[in-house]
């Protein structure tokens, strides 16, 4: 039984806990209730936790971090150890944009060679939505990194996202990636 350890981070309010509790029958989540109810009424503040079995040789184990810059203490060490991550983004919303930004910024930096995948997140959504290829130029994305629109509420589009990043873990293109930095 193989067993990936996957991140899954991003601003708040981008889809995070969304995206495990979609994937995974059984879940932890640490979302508290805010007071100020400007966005949204709960917030995750420790991490989600989850285990999605794909098959009967592989298992991810699903490490949501909290989105808020003032928890990002907890980032460094929820990586430990990790074989990829998702930087999830809210695509209607320009603020979660300029905030997956700094938290790109703090991954490339500080895990430089770990796969990754980024979810250009609640496409379903009508309305104004950055395009992928807006967000690869943005975020400055390696070619070889793919930028996908996803809909963390639906099953099978988490679940190919998930396909996706595996397939980019087990084909071992780390060098690669080293170089285009
Ligand atoms: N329409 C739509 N709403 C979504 C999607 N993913 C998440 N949401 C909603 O966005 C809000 C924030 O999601 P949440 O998972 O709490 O974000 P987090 O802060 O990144 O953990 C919730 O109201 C979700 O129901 C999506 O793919 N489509
Ligand atoms: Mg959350």
């Amino acid at each position: 039984m193989k067993s990936y350890k996957i991140l899954v981070t991003g601003p708040f309010n981008a889809g995070k806990t969304t995206f495990v509790r979609t994937l995974c029958k059984e879940y932890l989540d640490t979302d508290k209730r805010v007071f100020q109810r400007a966005v949204k009424s709960v917030t995750t503040v420790a991490l989600d936790f989850g285990v999605v079995e794909m098959d009967e040789n592989r298992r991810v184990r699903l490490f949501g971090t909290p989105g808020q810059e003032r928890f990002s203490f907890l980032w460094k060490t929820l990586s430990i150890g990790m074989d990829g991550y998702i930087l999830m983004i809210d695509s209607g919303d320009l603020e979660s944009v300029k905030e997956a930004e700094k938290i790109y910024k703090f991954f490339r930096r500080s895990a430089p060679r770990t796969p990754h995948v980024i979810a250009v997140n609640k496409y379903d959504k009508p309305g104004f939505k950055m395009d992928c290829e807006d967000i690869r130029k943005l975020l400055e994305v390696p070619p070889m990194i793919p930028v996908k629109a996803t809909m963390a509420i639906n099953y099978n589009s988490a679940l190919s996202l998930i396909n996706t990043l595996l397939k980019l873990i087990d084909r071992g293109d780390l060098v690669t990636l080293r170089e285009e930095i």
